[in-house]
């Protein structure tokens, strides 16, 4: 008798994949966990992706609407001059949370303290830290620019409404991600479960999976930093750059906006750093909503994360806005780098052993 039973043609195949919205795939992701988390995880996903469309479309038509580019005249908590798409993606993330009905904090690059839903608190247990608008510099001048999430889950009442339970390391992190505002709009997310990209179809308004369980090559040719900061460096990271300069085949990738780098990484292997310099030891990126979410996704596609000294991942602020430097990528490159801090320390410490200054 003729197999009768249905196949799928490759057409169908292609709609499965069509129809493969990040909600979707969380769900799908969240299979043996409870139903309440997997549909609260599915709608925070849904939300942080409803941002994105909304930031997106602004940035699509920077040039053509008021209000849209330039600065504030306003100073954030990091003393950085605001631009207006900082405060609009802000406020975007603002509202777009009010209606979730599940996060009762809020934690963000451009705002000093923890900014709170009441109406959220009595249920909403999930604190959502962010950058709205990461690599700033280059909004002005239609160049990628991303959003950089983590949610983590409230621990305590937090009464005193100081945020003291987010001051704790990389694993606090329930979720992670980022949005690339490119030639075309990706979001990034991991939940513990490998990293996965979603592209933005504009036609149909949905982010529709592109790529699952992206694994870093172990080793890629790029080093991306401002080597406009080079004498501001420990010699360290000097000597390392030296060490590419010198070596065939390595090419020097730097975009100013963080998320457009660590992409490049993510996909292709390298490594992005953004040391301290002299007058600032502690670099220029925040830990919370910079470094932390971007390690949590290193790790879970086989990277890895540094401060040069300490997993970003094992280390612990002690303030909501904590800067560290950040060395970041393929498994090999980070080594790399990290072989050159370890040994100008043996230096360091060889020449006080000698008592030579
Ligand atoms: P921002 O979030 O205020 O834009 O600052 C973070 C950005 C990163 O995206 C980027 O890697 C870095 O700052 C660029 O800084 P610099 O101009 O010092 O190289
Ligand atoms: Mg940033």
């Amino acid at each position: 008798m003729a197999d009768s039973a249905y196949q799928p043609s490759e057409q169908a195949l292609a709609l499965d994949r069509d129809c493969t919205t990040l909600s979707r795939h969380v769900l799908q992701q969240l299979q043996t966990a409870s139903p309440s988390e997997a549909q609260d995880l599915a709608a925070l996903m849904g939300r942080v992706g409803l941002a994105g469309k909304l930031i997106a479309r602004r940035l699509s038509r920077a040039g053509l609407m008021a209000n849209t580019l330039g600065f504030t005249g306003e100073t954030n908590v990091q003393g950085e001059e605001v631009k207006k798409m900082d405060l609009y993606s802000n406020e975007v993330f603002i509202s777009v949370f009010k209606q979730s009905g599940l996060v009762c904090r809020l934690a963000s690059e451009e705002m000093e303290d923890l900014y709170y839903i009441p109406e959220n608190c009595p249920i909403g247990r999930y604190t959502l830290l962010y950058d709205p608008i990461d690599g700033s510099s280059n909004v002005d001048v239609n160049l990628n620019v991303g959003s950089i999430f983590a949610i983590r889950q409230q621990e305590g009442n937090d009464e005193a409404q100081d945020g003291v339970d987010l001051l704790q390391d990389g694993s606090k992190q329930i979720a992670a991600g980022y949005i690339l505002y490119g030639p075309s709009t990706v979001l990034v997310y991991s939940i513990g479960k490998g990293v996965h990209s979603f592209t933005l179809d504009p036609s149909l308004g949905e982010f529709i999976l592109s790529e699952e369980n992206i694994q870093i090559p172990t080793h890629g040719p790029v080093y991306s930093v401002n080597e406009g900061n080079f004498w501001q460096w420990e010699e360290s990271y000097r000597d390392y750059v030296r060490y590419v300069h010198r070596h065939e085949g390595y090419s020097g990738r730097y975009s100013g906006a963080l998320v457009g780098d660590f992409h490049r990484i993510l996909f292709q292997g390298g490594v992005f750093m953004y040391p301290g310099t002299v007058k600032k030891p502690e670099g220029k990126l925040r830990l919370l909503y910079e470094s932390a979410p971007l390690a949590f996704l290193a790790e879970q596609a086989g990277g890895a994360a540094t401060t040069g000294t300490q997993d970003i991942m094992d280390f612990m602020p002690t303030e909501l806005h904590q800067r560290t430097p950040l060395i970041i990528g393929s498994t090999e490159d980070v080594a790399l780098v990290t072989s050159f801090i370890e040994e100008q320390k043996r230096m360091v410490e060889d020449r006080a052993a000698a008592g030579v200054n």
